[in-house]
C-alpha cells in the first residue's frame, strides 16, 4: 500500500503534475518543505535587519522612501511564506520557536553587517540578485502553493535588484570616495553572496531528494554558476572589480571560472558563530516578545466579539 501511494506520488511529480495541501504525499517530502520553506521565510524577516540599519540614514527622502518600500516587501514575502508552510500542517507559533531557539536556519548571507551607504547598494544588487536566480527556479516547484508564491516574489524581487543596481551605478560614477565605498562594498559581500547558493552539489545532504522530488528544480552549483555568469558583466558594466583573482571566462566551458569559497567560513556562519549571528537572533526574539500585548489584546477582542454574538 504505502508504496503504491509513493509510487503514484513520484508519476504525478514525474509528470509535471503539481501537488497541493490536500494530495496525499510522503511524509519526509512535507517534512522537506516545511524545512526549506520556513527557512526561506525565516530569512526574509532577518533579512530586513541590515537594510533596517540604514533606514534612518538614507541619503535623501527618496532612497529613504524606496528603501522602506523594499523592506516592507521583505515582511510580506515572509508573511506569504509562512502562510504557504502553514498548508503543511505546521502552526506559524512553531515556526516561530524554532526560529527563536536556533533549531531552523536562516540564510547566512544575513549575519554580515551593513557598514556604509554602498551595501545597500550591493544587497539589492547581489543578494536579491543571487534570490531572484534561486527563486526562478522555484516557480517551478512541485509544490503548488511554494511555487504560485514564488511568482510574486521574483516580479518584486526584480525591483529590488534594480533598485540595488541603480544605486551602486550612481556611487561608481561619483566621487573618488563614493566610488572607493562602492568598491569596498563589492568586495565584502562578492563572497558571502555566493554562499547563499549552499554547499557544493556533492557536499549537499538534501540535493538528491529534493531535486527527484522537484522541490528543487536545479542544483546549487548550477545555480552558483548561472549567478556568476550573469554579474560578471554588470561589475565591468559599473567599472568596478569582482575581488576573485581567479574569475576569467572559460570559451571551452562558456561559462566563467572562478575561485574557491571558503567554507570554513560558511559552515562557522551556519553554526552561529558569523559577525551578527547573536545580534540579528536577538533582535526577533526581543520584537516576538514586545509584540506578545498586540497577540493578547487581539485574542481578548476576538473573545469578547464572540462572546457578544452569543448573546
Ligand atoms: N545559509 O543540502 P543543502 C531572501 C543549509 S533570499 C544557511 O544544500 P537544501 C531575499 C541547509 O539549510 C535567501 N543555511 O540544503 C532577500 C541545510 O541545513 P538543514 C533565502 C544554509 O535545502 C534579499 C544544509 O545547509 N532564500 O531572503 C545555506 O537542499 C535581500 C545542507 O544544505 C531561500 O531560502 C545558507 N546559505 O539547499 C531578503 C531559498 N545553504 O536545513 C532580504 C530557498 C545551505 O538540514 C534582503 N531555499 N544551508 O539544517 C533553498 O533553495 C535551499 O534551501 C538552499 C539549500 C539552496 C538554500
Amino acid at each position: 500500500e504505502p508504496e503504491a501511494l509513493e509510487a503514484a506520488f513520484q508519476a504525478k511529480v514525474d509528470a509535471e503534475q503539481r501537488i497541493e495541501p490536500k494530495d496525499w504525499m510522503p511524509e519526509k517530502y512535507r517534512q522537506t518543505l516545511i524545512r526549506q520553506m520556513s527557512q526561506h521565510a525565516h530569512s526574509e524577516v532577518v533579512g530586513m535587519l541590515p537594510e533596517g540599519n540604514w533606514l534612518t540614514r538614507a541619503p535623501s527622502l527618496k532612497r529613504k522612501a524606496i528603501l522602506m518600500a523594499k523592506i516592507q516587501d521583505e515582511g510580506g514575502h515572509g508573511l506569504y511564506l509562512y502562510s504557504a508552510a502553514e498548508t503543511l500542517g505546521i502552526s506559524r507559533d512553531e515556526m516561530f520557536e524554532q526560529l527563536h531557539s536556533g533549531k531552523a536556519k536562516y540564510s547566512t548571507i544575513f549575519n554580515y553587517p551593513t557598514l556604509s551607504w554602498a551595501d545597500i547598494g550591493a544587497i539589492g544588487w547581489l543578494v536579491d540578485g543571487a534570490a531572484i536566480v534561486n527563486q526562478i527556479a522555484l516557480c517551478r516547484c512541485s509544490y503548488g502553493p511554494y511555487a504560485r508564491a514564488m511568482i510574486r516574489i521574483c516580479k518584486e524581487e526584480s525591483f529590488h535588484q534594480r533598485q540595488g543596481y541603480e544605486i551602486m551605478m550612481t556611487m561608481a560614477q561619483g566621487t573618488k570616495e563614493q566610488r572607493e565605498m562602492a568598491q569596498d562594498a563589492l568586495n565584502r559581500w562578492w563572497w558571502p553572496t555566493l554562499m547563499m547558493f549552499g554547499p557544493h552539489d556533492r557536499e549537499s545532504a538534501h540535493s538528491g531528494q529534493s531535486m527527484k522530488w522537484k522541490i528543487k528544480r536545479q542544483s546549487n552549483d548550477d545555480l552558483r554558476q548561472k549567478f556568476i555568469d550573469a554579474t560578471v558583466p554588470q561589475a565591468e558594466f559599473l567599472g568596478l572589480r569582482i575581488p576573485d583573482d581567479k574569475l576569467k571566462w572559460n570559451e571551452e566551458r562558456g561559462h566563467y571560472d572562478f575561485g574557491e569559497i571558503d567554507w570554513e567560513e560558511f559552515r562557522s556562519v551556519v553554526n552561529g558563530n558569523g559577525l551578527c549571528n547573536r545580534e540579528r537572533l536577538q533582535a526577533r526574539v526581543d520584537a516576538h516578545d514586545g509584540g506578545r500585548w498586540v497577540r493578547e489584546a487581539a485574542l481578548a477582542h476576538a473573545a469578547k466579539k464572540e462572546a457578544r454574538k452569543v448573546e
